[in-house]
């Protein structure tokens, strides 16, 4: 069992059969959210991301290109990487399912699952979406154009007869159910249902290896097959921690406490993930969180609508914090969400510039004028024990206890509430004008709001975390006192101002954002 401080995080590893598109880096975002905000609470994290690198829709855009599956492996994966760098995405591994140790994973697991008669050979016949990867039942089918057969998720299907492997999924029937209906296992609860549903209808078992093509992991024993590219997709997560030898990120990490992945790929990650897992006699993830789908404007991105967006093209016009902050508050993490530039700049405009750039370029501009800089103990009037309890209440429990329950939007929410509460203070005691009529009082109002300020940059560092790690050195942060649980320390200011540390004139942390032309 993995120790309680630890915390393994996972995003879905992504099909690198072209570039990432905005979705890829929203979930990429969100994890990365996670693994900041478990840092910054004092666990010992480890998150993995990657790409999916196998099966037959590699093999086929490969072939499409007259290419080898691998060229275009090696040059997409590289795509996903670097945009995973670019957006500060702050994982442990960037794993590769054509990488030596995870196929040797997989064998691993594979051959779990037939030391536990959970693997037959025999016929398959029936559906198979190569867009998906996935085989559907007749009963899911719908019907498309001309009358063409459409998955579920309304990409074509194409009759599929070979020898296969079959793992025994008809098996697992009843234990899944029960982890199904566990609370907590899969959210947001609004996709168990579904689940639950497809278990209850019954579960044939299913096709695991395929012979048709050899862009795969081989299956031990039977070298003319190649795994169904889910089992080894999936086998990723003990990769990265060195499965199947016993190591310490194995007794520590596994298993993993989250696994973050689309709505689209519940069924994978929730049935036939466990599955593998109970049959391989492996603990099972404590958590499958299933993220809403990304729109641009209200619309899927497609090739065909023109409307496919780069993420990186997105965080250079406007900044990886802005792209970060603004997908993080916009869209409730669960739900399907729709960004465009103008709701872009919109909202960092309002929320991240106008009020929380402002304060803090309003408040350390008049420290470094009207005190030099200089920071003192003081004593605090009501109005500003008021302040700095709603500000605190916000960083150290509200935004921590909304992050936690994986609700971003609703952190961010309380996070703004005591910015703007900050911003009616300093409207209410117009420093300003304190300067002329009570210097004295001006001296404790701006020090409150500096106090502010700290508060609020450590608690938002998880999602902004260039921008949030710039304000906080400016407001002399020692970088070892930027967890949550130091939000509780009474003794910092004290200490910061025996330090002697002087607040210089500020540069902006948030400067306005302007609508680029081309997009206007
Ligand atoms: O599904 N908005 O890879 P993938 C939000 N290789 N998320 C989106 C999205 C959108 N518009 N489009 C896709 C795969 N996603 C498999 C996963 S895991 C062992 C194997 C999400 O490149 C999608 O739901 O199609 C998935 O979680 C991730 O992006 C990668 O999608």
């Amino acid at each position: 069992m993995a120790e309680n401080n630890t915390f393994y995080v996972t995003t879905a590893i992504s099909y690198p059969n072209g570039r990432p598109h905005i979705g890829h880096a929203y979930e990429a975002i969100s994890t990365d959210v996670i693994a900041r905000f478990q840092r910054q609470m004092g666990r010992k994290v480890r998150f993995q991301t990657g790409t999916d690198e196998h099966g037959l829709k590699m093999a086929r855009k490969a072939e499409e290109q007259g290419r080898t599956a691998r060229e275009l492996a090696d040059e997409m994966s590289g795509h996903f990487n670097e945009m995973c760098d670019a957006l500060n995405v702050s994982y442990d591994r960037f794993i590769r399912t054509v990488e030596d140790d995870h196929h040797r994973a997989s064998q691993a697991i594979w051959q779990r699952m037939e030391a536990a008669g959970d693997l037959y050979l025999d016929r398959y016949e029936g559906w198979y979406s190569v867009r998906d990867e996935a085989y559907y039942d007749e009963s899911e089918l719908t019907e498309g154009e001309g009358g063409t057969k459409l998955s579920p998720q309304g990409t074509p299907v194409e009759w599929t007869v070979e020898e296969s492997w079959f793992f025994r999924l008809s098996k697992y029937q009843d234990k899944l159910l029960e982890l199904l209906k566990t609370p907590g296992f899969l959210e947001p609860a609004s996709r168990r249902n579904e689940m639950i549903a497809f278990v209850e209808q019954g579960l044939r078992d299913l096709s695991v290896s395929r012979t048709s093509f050899d862009w795969g992991v081989k299956v031990p024993g039977s070298d003319d097959h190649v795994m169904y590219v889910w089992v080894d997709a999936l086998t990723n997560y003990l990769t990265g921690l060195g499965f199947p030898d016993e190591t310490d990120e194995m007794r520590e990490y596994w298993p993993a406490n989250l696994h973050i992945i689309g709505k689209d790929i519940v069924r994978f990650h929730t049935i036939y993930w466990p599955a593998f897992l109970m049959s391989a006699d492996l603990p099972l993830p404590q958590k499958v969180f299933g993220h809403g789908f990304l729109l641009n404007r209200g619309q899927k991105e497609s090739k065909s609508l023109g409307n496919v967006t780069d993420p990186l093209e997105l965080a250079d016009k406007f900044g990886v914090d802005t792209l970060r902050y603004f997908l993080m508050r916009e869209v409730a993490f669960g739900q399907d969400g729709s960004y465009s530039p103008e709701a872009i700049v919109t909202r960092a405009n309002a929320e991240l510039a106008n009020s929380f750039g402002n304060l803090a370029q309003r408040t350390l501009s008049m420290i470094a004028k009207n005190l030099d800089g200089v920071l003192e103990n003081f004593e605090k009037a009501e109005a500003d024990t008021i302040l700095l309890g709603q500000v605190s209440d916000a960083c150290k429990i509200e935004l921590p206890k909304a992050f936690e329950d994986l609700a971003f939007s609703v952190g961010i929410e309380a996070w703004m509430r005591a910015v703007y509460a900050c911003n009616q203070y300093v409207d209410e005691q117009a420093p300003w004008t304190l300067k002329k009529t009570d210097p004295e009082r001006m001296k404790v109002v701006l020090q409150t709001l500096f106090v502010a300020l700290r508060d609020l940059g450590i608690a938002i560092q998880p999602v902004v975390p260039e921008k949030a790690a710039d304000l906080l050195g400016q407001l002399g942060t020692p970088e070892g006192e930027r967890s949550y649980a130091d939000l509780s320390d009474i003794n910092w200011y004290k200490r910061l101002v025996e330090s002697g540390f002087v607040v210089a004139k500020p540069t902006p942390v948030f400067p306005r954002i302007e609508m680029p032309e081309e997009v206007a």
